[in-house]
């Protein structure tokens, strides 16, 4: 498995490259007016999916700009971001990531997320710690009242903004700040170094939250959907904490606003 990461780190170093390096990028949008996709998307996903699948032959490809393949019990499938932060980038905003993760049957065993812009490389395999740059990382031990917020406002599907914001504000008068970044990837290993100590989003898909919740996992912290474990072949609800304590605070708060607003049909 070591020498695997290491070819692994390698490639999303690679496509942190591509990323920063591109001159020429046009800009897409799909499904929802404010949903980017751009060329360097595309070229990167192309890139890591006949990078990846050639390291594992047999192995699937999931990825963010791609089709979906059939998951089976027995197979080994990457789940890719090509560039997580999309918006970010398409608009200059210096707030991107390369978020890669290999997964057996319903559990990430390695993730790797590279941030080109501030050079930093998160990484961790199961049971095995987590890392940044190379250096063992670990949650904070903050608590509710000191707790910094990653969060966001379902910018693709604004009829969940509400049930959004109502969790904004109740954690807002509890917690120290709140944050929205844009990549969540990226936001959960910075959860996972111990900068911030809670995230949630109503929804993010497996490429966005794979590879940085065994980042998060290794480094101490605790991550949930409304019904359970993180699902790896569907979109979800994310939270994230540094302790169980708060992931008990902060489940009870998102699944109180779920039942607030049953006409969404969410899970919980
Ligand atoms: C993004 C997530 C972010 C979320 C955005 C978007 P993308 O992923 O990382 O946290 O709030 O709406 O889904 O689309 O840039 O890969």
């Amino acid at each position: 498995m070591q020498e695997l990461l290491e070819k692994v780190i390698a490639l999303a170093e690679e496509a942190g490259r591509m990323m920063t390096s591109e001159n020429d990028v046009t800009i897409d949008t799909k499904g929802t007016k404010d949903n980017y996709v751009t060329s360097t998307d595309i070229k990167i996903e192309k890139f890591l999916r006949e990078k990846l699948t050639s390291l594992i032959p047999g192995s699937l490809f999931m990825g963010e700009e791609g089709d979906i393949p059939e998951i089976t019990d027995d197979c080994q499938y990457w789940i890719v971001d090509p560039i997580d932060g999309t918006t970010n980038y398409a608009r200059g905003i210096p707030a991107s990531v390369v978020s890669i993760a290999l997964a057996e049957k319903d559990t990430v065993v390695l993730g790797v997320v590279h941030n080109p812009y501030t050079r930093e490389t998160f990484h961790a395999t199961i049971g095995n710690g987590a890392f940044l740059n190379g250096k063992p990382i670990h949650v904070s031990s903050r608590k509710k009242q000191n707790a910094l917020v990653s969060l966001a406002w379902s910018t693709y599907d604004k009829k969940k903004a509400p049930l959004c914001f109502s969790v904004s504000q109740r954690l807002y008068y509890v917690c120290e700040d709140l944050r929205r970044i844009g990549t969540a990837a990226y936001e959960m290993c910075l959860l996972a170094k111990g900068s911030s100590d809670m995230l949630f989003e109503i929804r993010l898909s497996p490429w966005d939250y794979a590879a940085a919740s065994r980042i998060v996992k290794e480094a101490g912290g605790f991550t949930s959907s409304s019904v359970g474990d993180l699902d790896l072949k569907e979109p979800c609800t994310v939270i994230v904490t540094n302790t169980e304590t708060n992931m008990d605070f902060l489940k009870t708060i998102v699944v109180d606003e779920i039942r607030r607003y049953p006409n969404l049909g969410l899970k919980y």
